[in-house]
């Protein structure tokens, strides 16, 4: 059984997606970020960047203790290995897979994070800021439609790295970006979108039927942090 500390945003639907395509059993446990629960010394033990996703998988695959995992790419590289599966062995897909995995983590969830941010949470409208963040998700937006011309998935098949980057394409609009200036992102979203997995990962975190995350009272919680 995997444990799965998780809250219904972007970085969190990631691994429901995996683990709805997967079919392995969890056990979902809410970390309600707007409320502080990230704080919370059990949970740090496990996610010591106060952040979710993070996993402990409780029948690893070498029979050990139960392992602990925290950041959404180091979980997923995870599971695709527990599994053989979404990450392929072929040295050149893998890396195909990995540095696509990669430019999520380290370029579009930040950036596309920041955009929320400036466009919508900041307490005052910096035009700057604004433009910079929204000019930057379109020039990620476009790299990804270059790499989806002629090509079904992000790499050569359904992989971690489109689980990785399709939650942070659904809020496509919130950061006033319109799909069809990319024809082959957009053909793409629909493809991941049907998916039965996808599906059901956006179905669960609806019925959670969780309150809103961000609100005037959980905006001093998630956006006044300085060192703990
Ligand atoms: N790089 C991290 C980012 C995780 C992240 O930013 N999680 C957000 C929700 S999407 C969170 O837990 N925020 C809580 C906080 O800011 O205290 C990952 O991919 O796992």
């Amino acid at each position: 059984m995997i444990d799965l500390y998780y809250w219904t945003t972007p970085n969190g639907h990631k691994v429901t997606i995996f683990l709805e395509e997967a079919q392995l059993n969890y056990d979902l446990k809410l970390v309600n970020i707007g409320k502080g629960e990230q704080f919370d010394p059990k949970f740090l033990k496990i996610s010591p960047n106060n952040r979710i996703p993070a996993i402990v998988d409780h029948s690893p695959t070498d029979e050990g203790e139960p392992i602990s995992i925290f950041e959404s790419g180091a979980i997923l590289f995870y599971l695709a290995k527990k599994i053989g599966q979404f990450l392929p062995t072929d040295i050149r897909v893998e890396m195909e897979v990995m540095q696509w995995l990669f430019w999520q983590m380290g370029g579009l969830g930040p950036m596309l994070g920041q955009n929320h941010h400036f466009n919508q949470y900041a307490p005052e409208k910096i035009p700057y800021a604004i433009n910079r963040y929204v000019k930057e998700t379109e020039r990620l937006y476009g790299v990804l439609d270059e790499q989806l011309k002629d090509k079904e998935y992000i790499a050569q098949n359904y992989s971690i790295a489109d689980m990785a980057v399709y939650p942070w394409i659904v809020p496509h609009q919130r950061q006033q970006q319109n799909l069809a200036d990319f024809p082959n992102l957009k053909r793409w979203f629909e493809t991941v979108k049907n998916r039965p997995a996808v599906q059901k990962a956006y179905e669960i975190a609806k019925n959670l039927n969780t309150e809103a995350t961000i609100t005037e009272e959980s905006k001093k919680i998630l956006f006044g942090q300085g060192r703990r």
